[in-house]
């Protein structure tokens, strides 16, 4: 029973008013090609120092309850010797872990795919759990347009997701549930929203069906916005009200807190999106748990230089003070254009 109440208050602790969740997760891959194109060489030792710059910056934790990182990461030390998980604790942020493996082709759906990772992730989560791992972390990726997301593929995602959520509980460990709904196409808001809303109802009839307990968990949407290339332009009134709307429709309340990934939106409309949220009536926490909305300007203040870590932990010092201010609905644009350098 007392592991129980700890999964509630650990999830309780990840949507905290004014907190939100740094998702620097990046699989080596990507993390590469981001230093790459910062102008850094992509090697084990700069994606150590980046990810350290980033959790060591000054009054992280007042506006930040978790950080997510990968098993690599996960695995490596400050240059004080703590591991990451270990440092990451100590100044009073939960360490977290991306288990999944990656989104791979989906048989005999063309463009769609299916999150993998389940084989194995008992043992991981025992061994990351051990390491000090709070919450995890598992990404499905739902693609919109001609004829997706299927209903194949929302299946196969939401199964997958449970199972990880079920195994999650067993650990001990908070699952985050992150069914992304791309950006990528030509498609209207409206369109992001069904296709929202089908995939919550899947991943919801199949944490059900796993019996996962709602309130231990976090669930990481996509705010339903109109597709990069469609041209349509929208308020952050707007995607507040689709957003929190199309998930009233399907979440229940019991779900510990609601934290939006950025899905690719610039840093500042990704924050004006959500402070718009405030002003929307829901039953569960919002807060962001963004990626790129977070770290980009981090990156390019940084550069992989050791005088410019000061620069890179205020860009995302100044990040994580405006989507704190947006929890409150008091982002502005004096905040958002106050001097950072
Ligand atoms: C940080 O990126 C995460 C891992 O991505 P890869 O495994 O593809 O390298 C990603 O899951 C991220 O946590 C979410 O997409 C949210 O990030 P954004 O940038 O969309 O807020």
């Amino acid at each position: 029973m007392s592991e129980v109440n700890e999964l509630v208050r650990t999830a309780a602790a990840m949507v905290a008013p004014g907190k939100g969740i740094l998702a620097a997760d990046e699989s080596i891959g990507t993390m590469s090609s981001r230093l790459e194109k910062a102008g850094v060489a992509p090697t084990e030792e700069n994606r150590r120092a980046y990810r350290e710059m980033l959790v060591t910056t000054p009054g992280l934790a007042v506006g930040v309850s978790g950080v997510i990182l990968c098993d690599e990461t996960f695995g490596q030390s400050f240059s004080d010797g703590r591991p990451f998980p270990v440092g990451i604790a100590e100044a009073g942020i939960l360490p977290g872990i991306k288990v999944d493996t990656g989104a791979k082709p989906l048989a005999g759906t063309p463009g769609e795919t299916v999150t993998e990772g389940l084989d194995g992730l008992r043992e991981r989560l025992a061994r990351y759990a051990a390491l000090g791992a709070r919450f995890a972390k598992w990404r499905a990726v739902i693609a919109i347009g001609d004829g997706r997301p299927s209903y194949r593929a929302r299946r196969a995602n939401a199964h997958a997701l449970a199972r990880y959520a079920a195994l999650c509980h067993e650990a001990g460990i908070v699952p985050i549930v992150e069914p992304e709904v791309l950006m990528d196409g030509t498609h209207q808001v409206s369109h992001c929203a069904s296709a929202t809303s089908m995939t919550l109802g899947e991943v919801v009839a199949e944490l059900l069906d796993f019996e996962v307990r709602l309130d231990g968990i976090v669930l990481k949407p996509n705010m339903v916005v109109p597709g990069k290339d469609s041209g349509q332009t929208v308020t952050p009134e707007h995607v507040a009200r689709s957003t929190v709307g199309t998930l009233r429709t399907v979440i229940p309340d019991l779900v510990a807190g609601i934290a939006f990934l950025s899905g690719g939106q610039g840093a500042a409309q990704a924050t004006a999106n959500l402070n718009a949220m405030h002003g929307q009536e829901a039953p569960w926490p919002l807060t962001f748990s963004f990626g790129r909305a977070l770290v980009d300007p981090a990156l390019a203040a940084w550069r992989g230089r050791a005088d410019r870590v000061a620069d890179g932990q205020r860009a995302l010092a100044h990040r994580v003070g405006c989507n704190s201010a947006a929890l409150e609905g008091k982002y502005t644009d004096e905040l958002e254009y106050e001097r950072v350098v």
